[in-house]
């Protein structure tokens, strides 16, 4: 059967791959398999029926079957455990990978989320060059954490895994802060994700409907 995600019809980022489809299009083609998009307009994310699969009206949900799922890192465990590529066969590396993903979206996710919300939402706030620096700082000493484990590996733990997906989705929302260039292994690690067959196939995706609703 082939899952139905949804996606933004017109996506803020203009096709930089930032909204969270992205992670579950990269999961999709990571493990072959087929999967078809409904766009959605930030109206159509808040009416009943899109609520009701999405409690906070939110964009990507997954259908497949008599499954409705939200919350991209929910849509993405659920791909990597049906379909062999993205959890280790090894009971005890599978729950390290598992990990991973929830070290990305609660350890290292959050100080990157304000980051959005102050460079965006709180531009012309009088305390906002005081107060990005401090994020900036809260920022660097995640990435310092993370580029001690990573170190001189390819990967986070073994073979590329979901947490690699999910952290390298994370993370490569820093791409245009500067804030990686403190830590070239990171930017490597982002780079290595990018350069992926399927993250590339992922991203051409999206960006084939940003160009679309640009020209319409
Ligand atoms: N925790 C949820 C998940 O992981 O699925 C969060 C889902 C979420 O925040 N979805 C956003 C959404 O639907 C889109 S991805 N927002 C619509 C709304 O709240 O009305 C977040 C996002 C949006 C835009 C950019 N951008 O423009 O760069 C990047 C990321």
């Amino acid at each position: 059967m082939i899952p139905t995600i949804t996606a933004f019809e017109r996506s803020p980022d203009g096709g930089r791959g930032l909204a969270r489809d992205m992670q579950v299009r990269w999961a999709l083609e990571e493990v072959g398999q087929a999967y078809d998009v409904r766009l959605v307009s930030f109206g159509g994310m808040k009416q009943p029926a899109h609520v009701a699969i999405s409690p906070f009206g939110n964009i990507p949900t997954y259908e497949e079957g008599n499954l409705a799922l939200f919350e991209s890192g929910a849509i993405v465990f659920h791909i990597a455990e049906r379909h062999a590529g993205l959890l280790p066969g090894d009971a005890n590396a599978r729950s390290r990978a598992i990990a991973w993903m929830f070290a990305a979206f609660s350890t290292v996710e959050p100080p990157i989320l304000e980051r959005t919300t102050a460079v965006i939402l709180e531009r012309d706030a009088p305390w906002h060059d005081e107060r990005l620096p401090l994020v900036d700082d809260r920022i660097r000493k995640r990435l310092a954490e993370l580029s001690r484990r990573l170190g001189d590996s390819e990967w986070l733990d073994g073979a590329f895994s979901a947490g690699d997906l999910v952290m390298v989705g994370v993370v490569r929302r820093l791409n245009r802060s500067g804030l990686l260039n403190e830590f070239p292994n990171l930017a490597a690690y982002v780079a290595r994700g990018e350069a992926r067959p399927a993250f590339k196939r992922a991203f051409n995706a999206q960006l084939a409907v940003a160009m679309a609703a640009s020209n319409g």
